[in-house]
């Protein structure tokens, strides 16, 4: 989803359907998120984030926007800063037709970042993520429609790739021999959190299943979090999910799509300084299973991302946003490294997770 010609002309009537303070004066692409097309909508009076939403990834646009707005007035309903449903002129959450748009206030005074580069600012959205488990552990379950079945379910996740691979519908798998490899030598690792969660020695809690460091807002002037944003994936699912995707993305040496390989690693300092807020966040709520299995977690969040990626650019790179041709393969690269790197550092995970939950 692009918007690299005049968005201004584009957008500006679509944004006047909504509930806006001030007149449009500016409309521009914001941030790196690889599903919606985010703008950046200008008033004379006030900032706004505009959406058009990816209804090919979300189909189930009114159970989408239901779950945001249920989990947005709980959070609000506790003082929690969140993000603001912003209504249409006729007072709907959002704007359903051919194409759907929603509209949320522009958290101002905030910063996202695409890369850690302070430790200190991973700890914070560690806790800031911890905390938000919490909160969710409040919301009642059953008011949330599982906008994207079995998200997190990696074996699924295993066979859409493998089915990819099979039809290898633009002969890109003989570019790809080496991760094909990785991915398919490693099936047996796959099937350890749903499992837990099926047998019920994982417990089934409402979690955010994708807490990379450019989906929470960061205070500009202290690096504190202030709100956890892109609320689309809320569901049912494990604490797994939600502390792994957070190390796959941040606790590595370099960006999600860094072409360097030689630059990527895994970074045990990072790691230890997220489990470190996070950990500290949940330790009155997660089980002896969970601690035990976060560093799998890890692991598995960050092969399971390569492994979408890979089928992905098998597949014709049709579902995430990419901005060349081998994007998601070079994505693809960065997460198997990591991946590699964390499984040879098992068991130091394992005692900086014990020690961060005491
Ligand atoms: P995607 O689902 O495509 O990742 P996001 O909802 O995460 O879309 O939004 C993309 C980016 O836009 C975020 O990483 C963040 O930088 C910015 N953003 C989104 N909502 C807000 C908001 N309410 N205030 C300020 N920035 C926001
Ligand atoms: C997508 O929406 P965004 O950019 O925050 C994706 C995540 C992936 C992530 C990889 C709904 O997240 O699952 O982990 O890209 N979101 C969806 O960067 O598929
Ligand atoms: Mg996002």
């Amino acid at each position: 989803m692009e918007c690299t010609k005049d968005c201004m002309k584009e957008y500006k009537s679509v944004a006047e359907l909504f509930s806006l303070e001030g007149e449009v004066t500016d409309i521009r692409p914001y941030g790196e998120g690889h599903i919606n097309l985010t703008l950046l909508v200008t008033t004379d009076k006030k900032r706004y984030i505009m959406q058009k939403m990816n209804t090919k990834v979300f189909p189930d646009s009114d159970g989408l926007m239901r779950n945001i707005c249920g989990v947005t007035e709980h959070l609000r309903a506790r003082g929690i800063e969140t993000l603001e449903v912003i209504p249409t002129k006729d007072g709907k959450s959002y704007i359903k037709g051919e194409e759907c748009y929603r509209v949320y206030a522009f958290i101002e005074n905030t910063v996202t970042y695409q890369k850690v580069t302070d430790a200190k600012v991973f700890e914070n959205s560690g806790r800031a993520f911890g905390e938000f488990q919490n909160y969710l552990a409040q919301f009642d379950a059953s008011k949330l429609t599982e906008v994207i079945a079995r998200f997190h379910d990696t074996p699924k996740r295993f066979a859409d790739f493998k089915a990819a691979l099979e039809a290898d519908a633009f002969g890109r798998a003989k570019e790809c021999e080496a991760e094909i490899s990785f991915i398919l030598s490693h099936a047996d690792t796959y099937g350890k959190a749903v499992e837990g969660l099926k047998n019920g020695t994982l417990p089934l809690r409402v979690t955010h299943n994708d807490t990379k460091l450019n989906n929470i807002l960061m205070d500009a002037e202290t690096d504190q979090a202030r709100a956890v944003i892109d609320l689309d994936t809320i569901m049912p699912g494990s604490m797994l999910y939600d502390f792994g995707d957070s190390i796959r993305f941040g606790a590595s040496t370099a960006a999600e799509d860094e072409q360097d390989l030689s630059k990527v690693h895994f970074d045990i300092s990072l790691f230890a300084a997220y489990a470190k807020g996070y950990c500290g966040a949940v330790k009155d709520s997660i089980t002896e299973t969970e601690k035990e299995l976060l560093p799998y977690g890890a692991y598995l969040m960050t092969i399971e991302c390569g492994m979408r990626f890979l089928t992905d650019y098998l597949s014709g790179d049709t579902y995430f946003a990419t901005k060349y041709a081998g994007h998601n393969l070079v994505r693809c690269r960065t997460q198997l490294r990591l991946a590699s790197e964390m499984e040879a550092a098992f068991e130091e995970m394992k005692k900086i997770v014990f020690e961060a939950c005491k």
